[in-house]
């Protein structure tokens, strides 16, 4: 399958699923102008013109980080448990990073005016409070085991510094352990980072 992605955007949670499921995947990049490194236009393989997307080796386009998490969870029979309450505390984690978190960075990214930075702002620590109860000295956010909820975690908090936002100590230690696992050092270099 093929991930399309830029470098250190969302899609990053994604890759490091990838590495971490040991599923075969190739990265496809995309420029600022949104046009693949073999020359298409983004809008042409997803309408919806942002990444992550996942082309499947039959040529089906799946969209959306959650899904696409869950998709090489489930492909895997890796980073998401089969059943009982964890699963549910993994899905429950990813669709609140995704609507808590994720949407409250736009601010950021697209540099709004200031109030409305102060808003997202202040959104943004009540949610990292939230996660950083949840995570306690547990080794990931949901569990002592990985999940699809770590991968996108981590790149949430790779980009929390942009937000002005402080993190709790749990969640920078968290961070620095993440970035030292070899599926992330090897994500990172994928995509030309450090
Ligand atoms: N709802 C989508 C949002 C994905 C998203 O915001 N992707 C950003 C990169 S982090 C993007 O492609 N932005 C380009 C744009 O919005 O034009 C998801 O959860 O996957």
């Amino acid at each position: 399958m093929n991930l399309i992605y830029y470098p250190a955007a969302c899609s990053l949670a994604d890759h490091i699923a990838l590495i971490e499921a040991r599923l075969p995947y190739k990265l496809l990049g995309i420029d600022r102008e949104k046009k693949t490194e073999d020359g298409r236009d983004l809008l042409s393989i997803n309408p919806k013109g942002y990444i992550p997307t996942l082309q499947l080796d039959d040529g089906t386009i799946l969209t959306e980080n959650q899904t696409i998490l869950t998709y090489i969870a489930e492909q895997s029979g890796k980073l998401l448990p089969k059943e009982g309450i964890l699963r549910w505390r993994t899905l429950e984690a990813l669709a609140f990073m995704s609507s808590e978190i994720h949407g409250n960075y736009t601010p950021f990214f697209k540099d709004f005016p200031e109030p409305e930075k102060v808003r997202a702002r202040e959104k943004l620590k009540k949610a990292f409070a939230i996660l950083a109860d949840q995570m306690g000295e547990k080794a990931f956010l949901v569990s002592d085991m990985m999940t699809i909820a770590d991968c996108y975690l981590f790149w949430v908090l790779r980009v929390a510094p942009k937000s002005g936002v402080e993190l709790r100590e749990n969640l920078r230690s968290y961070f620095d352990r993440m970035k030292a696992l070899p599926s992330v050092i090897q994500a990172l270099a994928e995509e030309g980072l450090s």
